[in-house]
């Protein structure tokens, strides 16, 4: 350990250099993972606020309970999954997918309040929506590809 010799030395009151202080500091588990959550962030956000003319809403509140009636929730198709697999909408809200994936998927109703069941999305820009009207977990899936379950939890 070079830096134990030194600590021996006189010269181990000389301030470190800048950039091992910087290499230090970026080391740092807790700076790691805090820098790590704000890129999780960055994603989700871009992700649901991204290519949006799918409505006026494309903000932060896919997931989030409580979010305003106006807003829509948005799913995407990519890497054969939607995601996310599970949102949360309140009533009257609209619910949009849009695939992402270079594949055709569709939205098929499985259980919860009804809704009409999409034809097949194109793949790279197919679009689709619901306005949620009942409370009640819907849960849905794709018929093209069977292990493509998705859930969205409507609350009144
Ligand atoms: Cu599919």
């Amino acid at each position: 350990m070079s830096q134990a010799v030194v600590a021996m030395t006189p010269e181990a009151t000389v301030m470190p250099r800048p950039e091992s202080a910087l290499r230090r500091f970026v080391r740092t588990p807790s700076v790691a993972i805090a820098a790590g959550i704000i890129a999780i962030l960055a994603l989700l956000t871009a992700g649901c606020g991204s290519g949006s003319d799918l409505g006026s809403a494309a903000t932060t509140q896919t997931g989030t309970p409580g979010a305003g009636a106006g807003d829509t929730v948005h799913v995407v198709m990519k890497t054969l999954e939607f995601v996310p697999t599970s949102v949360y909408a309140k009533v009257g809200q609209r619910v949009a997918w849009l695939n992402e994936d270079s594949s055709p998927h569709n939205v098929t109703y499985v259980s919860g309040p009804r809704f009409q069941s999409s034809g097949t999305l194109g793949a790279e820009g197919g679009r689709f929506s619901v306005r949620v009207t009942q409370p009640g977990t819907i849960r849905y899936y794709c018929t093209i590809d069977l292990w493509m379950k998705a859930a969205i939890v409507v609350s009144s």
